[in-house]
């Protein structure tokens, strides 16, 4: 009899269309495409799903920083690399309070707490569900970035009052073991899946500034608009080069390929927040406008991201200002 029930309760998903999976190679062509014509798409794209001048501001805190087992080429955090940063004990819970009061007065949404861990022992996690639980009680969202997670761990994230975590699959299949050996791509999608199945929404881009090809750019975003369901927000960030790790030299991305990524990233995953994420603070402004045009709709907000400089509130203030952009 359950059974029967069931199985009438899930019939009308039968009725509902597969959502397209994209190949590498569609994505390469949404790349060559003339570049008015790609933001014209994603623009396109931008406005069936979302208000086109609403921007949503989260602002960041590292909570725990360096002295990271993880070798990630890119990270100033990474107890591997000589990068002059002094590592740091968990911060106590008034600190995170104070900046979260802070950070709502500025008029940030969510608060995203940062630890530089491979992930959360269990002595590790119960200070961190109690700071989830007090800035939740503030009226922001919530978002942590902890690394792999153990069984169990996202619950007890979730019962905490988590809304989103943040973890990124950072660059292409392909070249993902030139970026980082310490854990696999697998190692990343399966945390993903264990977020995902404690019902707390998926916060997951990656970087791009690595040296990286426009074909592993593609496979990026290919992997990420794959996902099933693909992830809620999507931060895209462009490398800071942190002195001291392998990618300090790397080529920088030329900024239109940048505005591209983003674009193809609103095109393939319509309904998803996409963050226009590390690197604003080496942007210029016109970059940033032209992000916001290829459907970038989320920012890191505040002067600070983890380690290194963002722009202050003061001054992105003053751009939404000018580009006439509201906040969500
Ligand atoms: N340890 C956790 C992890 O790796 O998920 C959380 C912190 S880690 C710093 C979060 C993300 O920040 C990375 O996955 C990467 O995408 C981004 N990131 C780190 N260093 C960066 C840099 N120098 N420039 C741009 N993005 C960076
Ligand atoms: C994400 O995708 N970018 C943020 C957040 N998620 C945790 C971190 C950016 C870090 C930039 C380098 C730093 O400040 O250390
Ligand atoms: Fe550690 Fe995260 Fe930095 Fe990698 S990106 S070294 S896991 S803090």
């Amino acid at each position: 009899m359950t059974a029967t029930v069931a199985r009438a309760e899930s019939a009308p998903t039968a009725n509902i269309p597969a959502r397209k999976r994209w190949s590498v190679a569609e994505i390469e062509a949404l790349f060559a495409l003339p570049f008015n014509d790609l933001l014209f798409r994603a623009q396109q794209v931008h406005r069936e799903h979302f208000d086109a001048n609403a921007i949503q501001r989260s602002t960041l805190l590292s909570i725990k920083t360096g002295g990271c087992s993880e070798d990630c080429g890119y990270c100033s955090q990474s107890s591997r690399y000589d990068t002059g940063l002094e590592k740091e004990s968990l911060l106590p819970l008034n600190e995170v309070l104070e900046n979260a009061r802070a950070a709502k007065a500025k008029g940030a949404s969510r608060f995203c707490m940062g630890a530089a861990w491979r992930g959360p022992k269990e002595k590790d996690l119960a200070p961190v569900l109690d700071m989830v639980r007090e800035v939740k009680k503030l009226g922001l969202e919530t978002c942590v970035t902890l690394g792999m997670l153990k069984d169990g761990q996202a619950s007890q994230l979730k019962d905490a009052g988590l809304d989103y975590y943040n973890h990124n699959i950072d660059t292409s299949p392909e070249f993902y073991g030139q970026i980082i050996t310490t854990h696999t791509l697998q190692d990343r999608l399966d945390t993903l899946d264990k977020v995902r199945d404690a019902g707390i929404n998926v916060c997951c881009g990656g970087i791009v500034g690595l040296g990286e090809t426009q074909k592993s750019r593609a496979a990026l975003i290919a992997e990420l608009a794959n996902m099933s369901p693909p992830p809620d927000s999507v931060p895209i960030n462009n490398l800071v080069q942190v002195e001291g790790t392998p990618l300090d030299q790397a080529e920088p991305i030329d900024p239109f390929d940048f505005i591209r990524t983003i674009a193809a990233a609103r095109i393939t995953m319509p309904e998803s927040y996409v963050r226009l994420s590390a690197g604003r603070q080496q942007m210029d402004d016109a970059t940033q406008a032209l992000c916001f045009m290829a459907g970038a709709n989320s920012i890191f907000y505040g002067e600070r991201l983890l380690t290194t400089d963002n722009p202050d509130a003061d001054a992105d203030d003053k751009l939404f200002a000018r580009l006439g952009l509201k906040s969500i």
